[in-house]
């Protein structure tokens, strides 16, 4: 891609990583941003090679959140009809594990991008919240959903209501972050776990994704029911067999994703 595209990508062996590139808007979500994402996302989720993904910002930015520019253009049947409300549908639908590598300013969709990732490692220096309200808005990607999942209706509707930042230690403190690292570890530290996570037998942590966000959706008795018809699916794989058999003969598994 060229350097001015709205996300830069590599492959780091078995994870793919994006990078959001619109530093002088400090990387808020415009339309082309959003649309070229989810092209990435969903095109690593179909590719067998693309075992983990890494979304990251930059070191100062996350993600300033939705473009406030373009919105201000927007009248209602413009939001009714904008394509761009698909993007949180699509990224969610991604089967293959995701981790945020979030520095800096992760704030509105910036910060709702973080939490539809299965996991966050942040910054010393990241800084979360849900500024809409005082935008005269609500989140709209998610958050108030999301957010409350997370760590709670008290503490999601303060944050929701009053737009106030968290920052790194807090989001930890509050669930929202699983790590917390020194400044200039961020994107290594995210691709670390996303490379153990890409080293799993690949079924299996779809599976396991699938099982655990079903935690979010449905009541205990449904997700019961869904954990199990996973479990009996990864039972049929190969790679279980393989795992188990590595286990009983001391030796490292060769997991091939069957
Ligand atoms: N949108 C557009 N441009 C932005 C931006 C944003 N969110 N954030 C920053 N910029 C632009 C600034 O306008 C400025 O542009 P120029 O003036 O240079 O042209 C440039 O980036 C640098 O910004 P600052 O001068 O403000 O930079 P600082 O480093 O001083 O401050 C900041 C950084 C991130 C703290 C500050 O820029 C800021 O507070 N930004 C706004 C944060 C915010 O309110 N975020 C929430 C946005 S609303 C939807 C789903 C979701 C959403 C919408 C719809 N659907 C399902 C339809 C999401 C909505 C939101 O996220």
């Amino acid at each position: 891609m060229p350097a001015e595209a709205p996300v830069l990508s590599e492959r780091r062996g078995a994870v793919g990583v994006a990078y959001l590139n619109r530093p002088d808007a400090r990387n808020a979500l415009s339309a082309d941003l959003m649309d070229v994402l989810a092209d990435l996302v969903e095109s690593w989720d179909a590719d067998d090679d693309v075992r983990c993904i890494v979304i990251a910002g930059g070191e100062t930015y996350f993600a300033a959140g939705g473009d406030i520019k373009g919105m201000a253009e927007q009248d209602f049947q413009a939001v009714v009809a904008a394509p761009t409300a698909s993007f949180w549908r699509r990224v969610a639908d991604c089967a293959t594990p995701m981790v945020a590598a979030v520095s800096g300013y992760a704030l509105g969709g910036g910060c709702e991008l973080a939490l539809l990732c299965d996991m966050v490692v942040a910054s010393e220096t990241a800084e979360f919240g849900q500024p809409e309200i005082l935008l005269g808005i609500i989140p709209g990607g998610g958050g108030t959903q999301r957010l409350t999942r997370v760590m709670g209706k008290q503490r999601a509707m303060e944050l929701v209501l009053t737009g106030r930042r968290i920052d790194a230690e807090e989001a930890h403190a509050l669930g929202l972050v699983n790590k917390v690292v020194r400044k200039r570890e961020w994107l290594d530290r995210a691709i670390e776990l996303a490379t153990v996570v890409a080293h799993r037998p690949p079924l299996a942590a779809r599976m396991a994704k699938r099982a655990v966000l079903a935690a979010d959706e449905v009541g205990l008795g449904a997700g019961l029911d869904i954990e199990r018809r996973l479990f009996e699916l990864a039972m049929a794989t190969e790679d279980r067999v393989e795992g188990m058999s590595a286990f009983v003969e001391k030796r490292k598994p060769d997991f091939r994703a069957r």
